[in-house]
């Protein structure tokens, strides 16, 4: 790249090209007083940088790793929110962070759209809601959680949601439900029944005061349909600032990592010890077992999927069987980290049943299946809820490959969590029914009478250290001056809050 950048953000476009926006060349804005204002294309074919500048609308100011999406006519979409409180986080044209914009790749220029009515979200998690077939020209976005304004903003997390609908150059927002739990640096994961699961964060942003904050133990479950929350199974871990959580294969959320800045900028510590959050890395993961694993019906199964799909093309996939499958699904593999997820999508195929196959359409719009890698769901609707299947990996492309797709996990309500040793074993135990102390998931042992039985268990920590790879959490160096900026953000978090809450 022409620029350094800490804590840009990524965005796959529909041609495979990628493109960078924002960050920060030096964590302390001594010299530039803004983020990078440019951004850069990728071309992986070329393997080449270009750098994307016509003129001053080339040029922006965006908060650290903006929550930035691609929609369906190739533009890049930003709601107001991203990281907006870095150390410094101030810029002189800041306040455009809180106005809602489209980039247009191809003629390299931002356009401001209008103002997100909470001025700003800071911390909160944006993600894209699924693509239903025949409403592939519009898109819809929720983000949750988070502190509002733009730096240095508030501290206080918030409740708050909001979803986006994208169609074209417009763009229409709507306050949705209000989180049971107020959250900073949550994160959510879609569900191939639709369904939103957040969790993590605290309820200050612990950037700007690090170690004050008091961990949300308790996720929450977003229903489109019932257009509201539901409380769900608490972890037994802190993840406040730094931690990810992703949809595994098995339709598991694999959920992990903390790694906090040192208290107040100082040393590592809890402040206040039992009360707010831990203040020491943590390394470990657990596994979420959502709703779907307890409604005593089997998984519908997939016996072949393709290796390989383009656009345009009818997919077949075989199923136990097609008649019960309510859904053809597209999940883009996930790539969560610092509560961002830009790239991840769900798309819903139309699709014809048959016998044991089911025929699905790839759509021909490469902004709505962008080219990657891809779980393939099926889901089944029963009286409680949809229910997927294990999912099988395809990549899409420019060229299909009928080979058959890995399903790199087997069913995790028939052989278990990650191969988890039962006592006095050595090493994986490939069919080992779970881990010690947790009854083994799933049909055969649902609780009758227990409505949502969903649950947590603890990856071992030989596990858990081999996973950890795949988070890549950091922590961030001691900035000074910071105190006189929390004392600001403080008194702006309170009264924003007050009158935000009192609309
Ligand atoms: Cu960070």
């Amino acid at each position: 790249m022409k620029y350094g950048r800490w804590y840009p953000s990524l965005v796959v476009l529909g041609d495979g090209r990628i493109v960078v926006a924002g960050g920060v060349t030096k964590l302390i804005k001594s010299t530039q007083l803004g983020q990078v204002r440019r951004t850069e294309t990728f071309d992986p074919a070329a393997n080449t940088w270009t750098e994307n500048y016509v003129g001053p609308q080339s040029e922006n100011e965006l908060p650290l790793m903006a929550r930035l999406h691609l929609t369906p006519n190739g533009k890049i979409f930003y709601g107001g929110s991203g990281q907006m409180w870095g150390p410094f986080g101030e810029a002189i044209d800041e306040v455009t962070m809180a106005m809602m914009q489209m980039y247009d790749p191809s003629t390299k220029t931002w356009s401001m759209l209008k103002p997100n009515p909470l001025p700003g979200r800071s911390g909160d998690y944006s993600m894209i809601l699924p693509f239903h077939p025949g409403h592939y020209d519009s898109m819809k976005v929720l983000a949750h959680g988070g502190t509002v304004g733009v730096p240095p903003g508030g501290e206080l997390a918030t409740p708050f949601t909001q979803i986006f609908t994208i169609r074209g150059d417009n763009v229409d927002v709507a306050r949705g439900p209000d989180l049971h739990h107020a959250r900073w640096y949550n994160v959510g994961v879609l569900l191939p029944d639709g369904k939103v699961f957040a969790l993590h964060g605290a309820d200050k942003d612990e950037v700007i005061d690090p170690g004050s904050g008091v961990a949300v133990r308790t996720p929450e479950l977003y229903d489109p349909e019932a257009n509201s929350w539901t409380d769900m199974a608490s972890e037994s871990r802190d993840r406040t600032y730094h931690n990810s959580a992703i949809l595994l294969p098995d339709g598991r959320v694999l959920s992990g990592g903390h790694s906090p800045i040192p208290a107040h900028y100082g040393h590592h510590g809890d402040v206040i010890p039992g009360t707010t959050s831990n203040n020491q890395k943590d390394s470990s993961f657990q596994v979420w077992s959502p709703p779907y694993l307890f409604y005593g019906v089997s998984r519908p199964q997939i016996t072949y999927a393709p290796a390989g799909v383009t656009w345009g093309q009818h997919m077949t996939v075989e199923v136990d069987d097609a008649s019960s499958i309510d859904k053809v699904e597209l999940y883009r593999l996930p790539t969560s980290q610092h509560v961002v997820s830009n790239n991840d999508r769900l798309v819903e195929l139309p699709f014809s049943a048959s016998g044991n196959t089911l025929t699905a359409s790839i759509p021909t719009n490469h902004n709505v299946v962008t080219p990657g890698g891809y779980y393939i769901f099926v889901t089944r609707k029963t009286a409680k809820g949809e229910v997927p299947s294990v999912a099988a990996i395809t990549m899409v492309g420019n060229e299909s490959n009928s080979d058959p797709a890995i399903v790199p996990m087997q069913d995790s309500t028939r052989v278990g969590n990650f191969g988890a040793s039962p006592p006095g074993a050595s090493g994986p135990q490939p069919g080992a029914s779970n881990l010690p102390g947790n009854p083994p998931v799933g049909p055969e042992t649902a609780r009758p009478g227990i409505q949502y039985v969903q649950e947590f268990v603890s990856v071992p920590q030989a596990i858990s250290s081999k996973l950890a790879g795949f988070f890549r959490s950091e922590g961030e160096g001691p900035v000074a001056l910071v105190a006189l900026l929390t004392a600001l953000g403080l008194g702006l978090g309170f009264r924003a809050r007050r009158w935000l809450t009192r609309r």
